[in-house]
C-alpha cells in the first residue's frame, strides 16, 4: 500500500500567473498532489530554483523540472514506500549532490518531498497535519496579517515590505482571523479616504498600496487607527517583514530609506524608536542577509521577537551560526528554500531546541494547495504568515477553520512548540 507506483510532474501557474511545478505521487492508496511555491525577495542563499530560460513564458517555464522529477527521479524512487520520507529526501539530497540544489533544482525537490508527503498521509489514512506532527498534535497558529505592503511585492514606496497586525489576544483562530478580517474592512476606508482609492489595489500577498506613503510608522498609524474605531485594541500588536536585503547596498553598506541614507546603527535606532512607539512584537529581516552581528546586537537590545528569513533561509547551517551569535530569536520556516520536508524539520527543531520561535511562512508565489496551513500546524509552530486577501492565502485559512472544527476541543491558539516566550515581554496586547 505504501510504494511509490509512480511519480508524475506537470507545468501549473501560481497567482502571478508564472509558472511552478505541480507533482503526483501514485501509491496503491491512491494519488497525492504537491504544488511548488515561488518567492521574489528571495535571499541570496536559497536553494536555486530551475527555470527554463528559453523563451516560453520569459523563461520562467519549468518544464526542464517536469521531465526531471519524470526521467530521473522517478526511477529511482518507485518501489520505496512513502513513509520513509527521511530517506527519500536524503536520497534526494544525495542525487544532487550541490550545496544550493542547484542540479535537480530546489524547486524540483521540494515538490517530489512535499508530494511524498502527502500521500504518506493519504496511506496512513491521516490528515497531513497530524501525518507531520502525531497523535498530541493541538496548536493552531497565530496568523500575521500583512494589510499594507512594500518592498518587493508591492507597487508603493515603502520600504518594509509588510507592515502586518496580529490578533494575539485572540481566543481561536477563527476568530483571530475575523477580527483581522473586520480591521482589513476599516482599514480600506481609510486607506482610500487618505491615499485614494487606487490605494486600495493589492499586492503579491492581498495587502493595500497607499500611493505616496513612505514611512513605515504611517502605516503603522493607520493600521492602529483601523484596529482602535473597531475597539480591538486588546487583541492586536503590530510586527514587520523589513526584508531589510532589498533596499541594502553593499557597495556603500547604506540602507537606502525615505529619501535618506542609513548605516547600520541609524537603523537599529530607529527600531529602537519604533517599538517604544508602537506595540510591535516583532520584527522580520530587520538588517541584510549576512548581518549576523547586527542581527545578535538587535536581538540584545530590544525585547521583541527577531525573525531570520533571508538570513537563516532554513538552512540548519546558518540556524546553528545565528544560534552561536545570538542572532534573533525566531526562524521563519519556508520549506522551498531549503529543499526538503526533512530538512525544513530539521532546521525546526533546532532552532525550537535552542528557544527560538518559529513561524511557518508562505511564498509570495503561491498557489491554492494548503500543506502550509497543515505543516503549521503539524509543526506545532504557533505562528504563521500566509498574505491576507487572494484565494491562494484565504485558502490557507479556510484550511486551518477545517482543522480547528477536526481538533475540536483538544485544539489550542497559539504559543507553540518552543514554549519559550514567543514575542518577549512585547506580547501585550494595545
Ligand atoms: C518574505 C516572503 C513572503 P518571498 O520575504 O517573507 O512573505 O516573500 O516569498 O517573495 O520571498
Ligand atoms: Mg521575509
Amino acid at each position: 500500500m505504501t510504494q511509490i507506483q509512480d511519480i508524475r510532474a506537470r507545468e501549473i501557474l501560481d497567482n502571478r500567473l508564472e509558472p511552478t511545478l505541480r507533482v503526483t505521487v501514485e501509491t496503491a492508496a491512491g494519488c497525492a498532489t504537491a504544488d511548488v511555491p515561488a518567492g521574489r525577495s528571495r535571499g541570496e542563499h536559497e536553494a536555486v530554483e530551475v527555470r527554463d530560460r528559453d523563451d516560453r513564458y520569459s523563461g520562467l517555464g519549468v518544464r526542464r523540472a517536469v521531465a526531471t522529477v519524470e526521467e530521473q527521479i522517478a526511477p529511482q524512487l518507485r518501489g520505496r514506500s512513502v513513509f520513509e520520507q527521511r530517506l527519500l529526501d536524503e536520497l534526494l539530497v544525495e542525487m544532487d549532490g550541490t550545496e544550493t540544489k542547484s542540479t535537480l533544482g530546489g524547486n524540483t525537490i521540494t515538490g517530489v518531498s512535499l508530494a511524498c508527503l502527502k500521500a504518506g498521509a493519504t496511506a496512513a489514512s491521516q490528515p497531513l497535519y497530524r501525518y507531520i506532527g502525531g497523535a498530541t498534535t493541538s496548536t493552531l497558529p497565530i496568523p500575521f496579517f500583512d494589510m499594507i505592503e512594500g518592498g518587493e511585492l508591492s507597487g508603493s514606496a515603502l520600504p518594509f515590505q509588510e507592515h502586518q497586525v496580529v490578533p494575539i489576544g485572540a481566543e481561536s483562530v477563527s476568530e483571530a482571523v475575523r477580527l483581522a478580517a473586520e480591521v482589513y474592512y476599516e482599514l480600506g476606508d481609510l486607506v482610500a479616504a487618505e491615499y485614494g482609492e487606487a490605494s486600495l489595489n493589492v499586492g503579491d500577498e492581498g495587502g493595500y498600496n497607499p500611493i505616496g506613503l513612505t514611512d513605515p510608522r504611517d502605516a503603522f498609524d493607520l493600521e492602529l487607527r483601523a484596529i482602535e474605531q473597531l475597539g480591538y485594541q486588546n487583541a492586536f500588536a503590530l510586527a514587520a517583514d523589513v526584508a531589510a536585503s532589498q533596499f541594502y547596498d553593499p557597495d556603500t553598506d547604506r540602507y537606502a530609506m525615505m529619501g535618506t541614507t542609513m548605516t547600520r546603527d541609524d537603523l537599529l535606532e530607529f527600531y529602537e524608536d519604533l517599538v517604544d512607539s508602537y506595540p510591535i512584537i516583532s520584527l522580520e529581516d530587520p538588517l541584510h542577509e549576512n548581518d549576523f552581528e547586527g542581527f545578535a546586537e538587535l536581538t540584545d537590545r530590544l525585547d521583541t521577537q527577531i525573525i531570520g528569513d533571508d538570513l537563516f533561509v532554513t538552512n540548519p547551517d546558518r540556524i546553528h551560526n545565528g544560534i552561536a551569535r545570538g542572532a534573533g530569536n525566531a526562524l521563519l520556516l519556508k520549506v522551498n528554500q531549503i529543499g526538503t520536508v526533512t530538512e525544513a524539520c530539521d532546521a525546526a527543531q533546532l532552532a525550537a531546541r535552542n528557544g527560538y520561535s518559529i513561524q511557518v511562512s508562505e511564498r509570495s508565489g503561491q498557489t491554492a494547495d494548503t500543506w502550509l496551513a497543515d505543516l503549521a500546524v503539524g509543526l506545532d509552530a504557533g505562528q504563521i504568515k500566509t498574505g491576507v486577501t487572494r484565494s491562494e492565502r484565504t485558502e490557507q485559512y479556510n484550511r486551518l477553520f477545517e482543522i480547528e472544527a477536526n481538533l475540536g476541543q483538544a485544539g489550542t491558539y497559539g504559543a507553540g512548540s518552543s514554549k519559550n516566550q514567543p514575542f518577549g515581554s512585547a506580547g501585550e496586547t494595545l
